[in-house]
C-alpha cells in the first residue's frame, strides 16, 4: 500500500501514533478535554447535551482508530468484499451500541458518574438516526452489526437524508407529521469532502464507430450533480472490526455555469440551482410497502447507484486485476428493488467506458449481483414509466432494452411460440405508458434471488416469479429467514435480562453464538431464577408505565397483561382488527355483572406506529384508536380492566424501550402478506409471547419455540385467494361479533362515526380484502384463551423461559453467514481478538 508520507518523515508520525483511552482516568480525561475544546464549553456550563457531545466524541476517536486499522487490514488482505446496498439504514442511537460493543459500559458509567451525569441520561440525549422506514431498513442496520461483528469485508451503501423518517405527532387524536432534522450534531459521521463523484441525468445518447467500426453509444448528460461521500464507522461486537457505512449527500457541481450566473448578477438562481441539487438527498419518502412513482426517488436511486458503483469501480481498478475477476473481489446484494439500476449501470460502465463485449460484460453483472425480495403485495412492487426514464437516463433506457432484448430471445429458444409467456416475464409492461418492473430486471441481472422467511420464499415462487422458477430453474431461488441482532436487541435493549442470561449460561457467549440460549432449558424450574426474570419484566414494565404517563397521561397498572402491536400501520398488518379487538373487549366488559368483572383479566392494549403521510386508511385507523382509548381510559366502570394507549412516535429507541416489557405482542397480518417480519423475534427474544397469524417468521419461530408456546389463530394462507373471491362473489357476513363492534362505532360510542365509515365500509361493503372479518372470531377467541394462561403465572412464566431459550436461529449472524455462503461466497478476515476487557458488560 502507498504511503503518502516519504521515508524520512515516518518515524515522527509513528512516535506520535494516537491512542484510545486506556481506563477510566484516561476516559474522563477525554471527555473533559472535548467538553473544553471540542465544544468550547466548561464545567460551569456542561448540560446533559453536551456531556452526551463529549462522551461520544471520545468513544468515537476509539472507534475510528479501529475503523482506519480495519480499512488498512481489508485492503491488504485483498479479499473479497460485500456491498450492501439500501435506501434504508434505520439505525437508532449509536452511542449505547458503541460502548456496549466495546465492552466499556461499567467504564463509562463510572467516568460519567465521576462527572457527575448518569449514563443513563446521556444516553437518551441522542437523536435517532432514523434513516428508514420500518423492517426493511432496521433490518439492514442489523446486518450490518452482524457483518462487523463476524468480521466480513463489507460495506453499506445509502443516502445521508437531510431529514429521516418525519416524527410523528398526535394531536387531538390524528397523527401529525413533523419534520425530523436530525444533522444538527451528529458525531458519528465523517464528511469526506476529498470522496466526490460527479452524477449526470439527462441528456442523450451519442452514437459513434471506433477505429476497428464497432458501433459504440455514448451518455452525454444534461445536468451534473455532485455526491459528497459521508463516512459512518460500525464496530463488531467484541472484535476490532470497524465497518464504514458510506452514505452520500448531493451537492450543486460548482461548474463555470454557475460562476457566470453569479457574476453576472443572477445570484438567486445560481442558489436555486443548489438547491435542486441539494433535493436529491434531503428526504427519505415515508412510504412502507407502497412505490409511488415519483421523479424525485428514481433521481435519487440512481444517484445513489451510480455514486456506489463509481466507488466500488475504482477500489476495484487499485487491484490492477482482469475484469473478469470482478465477481471474485465484488459482491453487490440489492436490499429491495430500489437499487436495480446498479445493474444497468454496471453494464453500461463495462461496455461504453471500458469497453468489454456485450456477453462478456453481461456475465460478470449476473454474477455480481444477488437480489432480496421483501414483499408480494403488488402496490409495493416498483415499476417505472419508460418516458420517465427515457427522460432522465437515456442511455440506461437502451441498455434496459437490450438487456429484455436477449433474455425474451433465450425465453423463446426455451419455448418456443409461446408468446403469452414472452408478454408474462417482459422486463417491458406493455401498456400506457410502458412500464419497466424493476423486480424482474433484479432477477435477470442477478445470480441468485431470495425472500426473507420461508413461507414468502415458497410464495415468491408460486406466485410473482413462479415464470421464472420455469425459465431459470428452482436453484436461482432461495431463502434466507431474518435475523436480528441479539446486541442491540437483548443486550442493550434489556441489559438486566442479558445479564440473568448470562449467569445461567456461563457468561455472554450467547451475545456471538445465539444458540447457547438453549442451556437455559435446564434453569426453568430454578425458583430463585424465575422470580429474577419476572421481576426483570415487572420493573421493564414500570419503566414503560411512566413513559405512557408522561407522554399521554394515562395510569396504566403494571400488573395487568401488556398487549403491545407496535410496527408501521398498514390495513394488511390489521391494527384495525386488534381496535376492533378491543372495543369488543370493552363491551364484554360493560356488559358484565360486578362478580363477572372481578373474575376478568386487567390488560392494556398498546399501539404505536406511523402512518404513511398519503395513506388516507392507516390515519383512521390511528384516529380510532385514540378515540376508544378517550372513552375506555376515561369510564370508572372500567377503571383497570382496560386501558387503551397509542403511543407517539414509535421508533427505534422507543422499541428498546417498549419490546422488553411486552407481555404479548401482536403479529396478525392478513396469511399470506408479511413477508417475514422482525420485531416477532425482538418480543420473543425479550421473554414474551405471541399472537399471531400463521404468515413470515411466525411459522418458523412456531417451529423453534413449539406450538403450545404460541398463540396462532386466523386462515392460512392458502385460503386467503377463495375467500376474497366469496366476499366478492358470494355471500358476505360479517362476524356477529363484529357487527356488534360496527354498531358501537355507528351509535356513536367513540366520536362522530363519520370519522369511521371507510374502516367499516372496507370490511362489510368493499370485499374485506385483508379478512377482518373471517379471522374474528378465531382472534377473539384466542385473546380469551391468552386471559387464562396469563391467569396462571407459573406456567405463562415457563412458556416465556422455554422460547428465549429456543430463540437461537434468529440471529442475525445467522443470516448473514448464510448469505456469506450461499450467495456471496466470501469469507471472515481473521482478527486478533481484543485483549479481554477489564470491563465485562
Ligand atoms: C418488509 C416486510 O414487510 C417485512 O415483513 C420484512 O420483515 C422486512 C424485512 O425483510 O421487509 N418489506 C417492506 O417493504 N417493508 C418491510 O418491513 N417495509 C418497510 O420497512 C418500509
Amino acid at each position: 500500500v502507498e504511503a503518502s508520507i516519504p521515508e524520512p518523515q515516518r518515524e515522527a508520525w509513528l512516535k506520535h501514533q494516537v491512542s484510545g483511552f486506556k481506563d477510566k482516568d484516561g476516559f474522563e480525561r477525554e471527555v473533559v478535554r472535548h467538553v473544553e475544546t471540542t465544544l468550547a464549553r466548561s464545567l460551569y456550563n456542561c448540560d446533559e447535551s453536551a456531556a452526551y457531545s463529549a462522551c461520544a466524541l471520545a468513544f468515537r476517536d476509539r472507534l475510528i482508530l479501529e475503523w482506519n486499522r480495519t480499512q488498512q487490514r481489508q485492503t491488504y488482505a485483498d479479499s473479497k468484499r460485500v456491498y450492501y446496498l439500501s435506501l434504508e439504514f434505520l439505525m437508532g442511537r449509536a452511542l449505547d451500541n458503541a460502548i456496549l460493543n466495546v465492552k466499556q459500559k461499567d467504564l463509562a458509567k463510572a467516568g460519567l458518574a465521576d462527572l457527575g451525569f448518569r449514563i443513563e441520561d446521556v444516553i437518551q440525549q441522542e437523536h435517532d438516526a432514523a434513516l428508514g422506514n420500518g423492517g426493511l431498513g432496521r433490518l439492514a442496520a442489523c446486518f450490518l452489526d452482524s457483518l462487523a461483528s463476524l468480521n466480513y469485508p463489507a460495506w453499506g451503501y445509502g443516502l445521508r437524508y437531510r431529514y429521516g423518517i418525519f416524527k410523528q405527532e398526535i394531536i387531538d387524536g390524528y397523527q401529525v407529521e413533523v419534520p425530523d432534522y436530525w444533522l444538527d450534531f451528529n458525531p458519528w459521521e465523517f464528511p469526506r469532502h476529498d470522496v466526490t463523484v460527479d452524477i449526470q441525468f439527462y441528456g442523450n445518447v451519442v452514437k459513434s464507430t471506433d477505429d476497428s467500426g464497432k458501433m459504440i453509444s455514448r451518455w452525454e448528460g444534461g445536468e451534473t450533480v455532485k455526491a459528497v461521500a459521508y463516512d459512518v464507522p460500525i464496530p463488531g461486537y467484541d472484535t476490532p472490526t470497524t465497518n464504514n457505512l458510506r452514505l452520500w449527500s448531493s451537492k450543486a457541481a460548482s461548474g463555470e455555469f454557475d460562476f457566470q450566473k453569479f457574476n453576472s448578477g443572477e445570484y438567486e438562481s445560481s442558489v436555486a440551482d443548489q438547491q435542486r441539487a441539494e433535493t436529491i438527498s434531503a428526504v427519505l419518502y415515508p412510504n412502507d410497502n407502497l412505490d409511488r412513482g415519483k421523479e424525485l426517488r428514481l433521481k435519487q436511486q440512481y444517484f445513489w447507484v451510480a455514486a456506489s458503483l463509481y466507488d466500488i469501480v475504482r477500489r476495484f481498478k487499485k487491484t490492477r486485476r482482469s475484469w473478469k475477476e470482478f465477481p471474485d473481489q465484488v459482491a453487490i446484494q440489492l436490499n429491495d428493488t430500489h437499487p436495480t439500476l446498479a445493474i444497468v449501470e454496471l453494464q453500461r460502465i463495462l461496455i461504453d467506458q471500458e469497453g468489454l463485449e456485450w456477453d462478456e460484460a453481461w456475465n460478470i453483472v449476473v454474477n455480481t449481483f444477488g437480489y432480496t425480495n421483501h414483499t408480494v403485495l403488488p402496490e409495493a412492487l416498483e415499476k417505472w414509466s419508460v418516458p420517465l426514464i427515457q427522460h432522465l437516463l437515456p442511455r440506461h433506457l437502451q441498455i434496459i432494452y437490450d438487456i429484455n432484448l436477449y433474455f425474451l430471445q433465450t425465453v423463446e429458444r426455451q419455448f418456443p411460440g409461446n408468446r403469452e409467456l414472452l408478454r408474462d416475464v417482459s422486463i417491458v409492461e406493455e401498456c400506457q405508458p410502458q412500464m419497466i418492473r424493476m423486480a424482474y430486471l433484479a432477477i435477470v441481472g442477478s445470480h441468485k434471488v431470495n425472500g426473507v422467511a420461508e413461507l414468502h420464499s415458497d410464495l415468491i415462487k408460486t406466485t410473482i416469479f413462479k415464470d421464472f422458477v420455469q425459465i431459470f430453474g428452482p436453484d436461482k431461488f432461495t431463502n434466507v429467514t431474518n435475523g436480528i441482532t441479539p446486541r442491540r436487541w437483548l443486550h442493550q435493549a434489556n441489559p438486566r435480562l442479558s445479564e440473568l442470561i448470562a449467569s445461567k449460561t456461563g457468561g455472554h457467549e450467547f451475545l456471538t453464538d445465539l444458540t447457547t440460549l438453549n442451556k437455559l432449558e435446564l434453569h426453568v424450574n430454578d425458583k430463585a431464577f424465575r422470580k429474577e426474570w419476572a421481576e426483570i419484566k415487572y420493573a421493564n414494565k414500570v419503566r414503560l408505565a411512566k413513559h405512557i404517563k408522561a407522554t399521554t397521561g394515562v395510569t396504566v397498572n403494571p400488573s395487568a397483561l401488556f398487549d403491545v402491536q407496535v410496527k408501521r400501520i398498514h390495513e394488511y398488518k390489521r391494527q384495525q382488527m386488534n381496535i376492533f379487538g378491543a372495543i369488543h373487549r370493552y363491551l364484554t366488559i360493560k356488559a358484565m355483572t360486578p362478580e363477572e368483572r372481578q373474575k376478568q383479566m386487567a390488560r392494556v392494549s398498546i399501539f404505536g406506529g406511523k402512518a404513511a403521510p398519503g395513506y388516507w386508511m392507516a390515519k383512521q385507523i390511528i384516529h380510532l384508536i385514540n378515540s376508544v382509548g378517550a372513552v375506555v381510559n376515561n369510564d370508572k366502570e372500567i377503571g383497570d380492566l382496560l386501558k387503551v394507549v397509542f403511543l407517539e412516535d414509535y421508533n427505534v429507541s422507543k422499541a428498546e424501550m417498549i419490546v422488553p416489557a411486552s407481555d404479548l405482542s401482536e403479529h396478525i397480518s392478513t396469511a399470506g402478506t408479511e413477508a417475514s417480519g422482525t420485531s416477532n423475534m425482538k418480543f420473543v427474544l425479550n421473554g414474551g409471547l405471541i399472537i399471531g397469524t400463521c404468515d413470515g417468521a411466525n411459522i418458523e419461530i412456531t417451529r423453534e419455540i413449539s406450538e403450545q408456546n404460541i398463540f396462532l389463530f386466523g386462515h392460512l394462507a392458502e385460503e386467503v385467494e377463495e375467500l376474497r373471491q366469496t366476499h366478492l362473489y358470494g355471500e358476505h357476513t360479517v362476524d356477529p361479533d363484529l357487527a356488534k363492534v360496527f354498531t358501537a362505532i355507528e351509535e356513536g360510542t367513540f366520536g362522530n362515526p363519520q370519522d369511521f365509515a371507510g374502516m367499516i365500509s372496507a370490511v362489510r361493503e368493499h370485499g374485506d380484502y385483508y379478512l377482518v372479518s373471517d379471522d374474528f372470531h378465531s382472534y377473539i377467541e384466542t385473546h380469551a384463551l391468552v386471559d387464562e394462561a396469563y391467569r396462571n403465572q407459573e406456567e405463562w412464566i415457563t412458556k416465556c423461559i422455554t422460547s428465549v431459550a429456543r430463540m437461537g436461529f434468529f440471529s442475525s449472524d445467522r443470516c448473514i453467514n448464510e448469505y456469506a455462503e450461499e450467495i456471496w461466497n466470501v469469507e471472515p478476515l481473521k482478527v486478533e481478538k481484543p485483549a479481554a476487557a477489564a470491563d465485562a458488560g
